[in-house]
């Protein structure tokens, strides 16, 4: 699969079909260059549109090497304030699309992925999954930390 540009937020995605846990999977991502990361979904749009592209690469992989049913990671993680979920990116959590009692804070529960139905679940960083990879090429992140350092 290519690159899939989202106009939008001005944002690459990329899916790594192997299944991996989520801290190979977030080096996956890394490997594809320096500035790609586990992706961060910022809006309800590009949330629905990684999601979109998540359906078609079940689809083109009957045979593959994820289970159509299979979520993938995404860039959230809790591991610096317990019980608090970040971007990997570095992006604000402007948004979240958590399924119904999610997140569950278990105690192993510490990483994110987006399952079918487009919604997300915390769930153990050690069970391996493909990954949703992205590269934004949006500086309104930085934008957003420089009025933050004004404020
Ligand atoms: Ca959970």
């Amino acid at each position: 699969m290519d690159y899939a540009y989202w106009p939008n937020t001005r944002s690459c995605f990329k899916i790594i079909l192997v299944p991996q846990d989520f801290s190979d999977a977030t080096k996956a991502c890394q490997n594809l260059g320096s500035k790609v990361t586990l992706a961060s979904l910022n809006d309800p749009y590009e949330a629905a549109y990684a999601n979109s592209l998540m359906l078609t690469a079940a689809v083109d992989l009957e045979d593959g090497l994820i289970d159509k049913e299979e979520p993938l990671w995404i860039g959230m993680v809790d591991d610096e304030v317990a019980g608090e979920y970040r971007w990997l990116d570095g992006w604000p959590v402007f948004y979240t699309k958590w399924d119904t009692s999610e997140p569950s804070k278990g105690a192993d529960e510490g990483c994110v992925v987006m399952g079918f139905n487009g919604r997300w679940n915390d769930i153990k960083c050690s069970n391996k999954y493909g990954s949703l990879c992205k590269y934004s090429l949006s500086e309104w992140k930085y934008l957003f930390f420089s009025l933050k350092s004004i404020a």
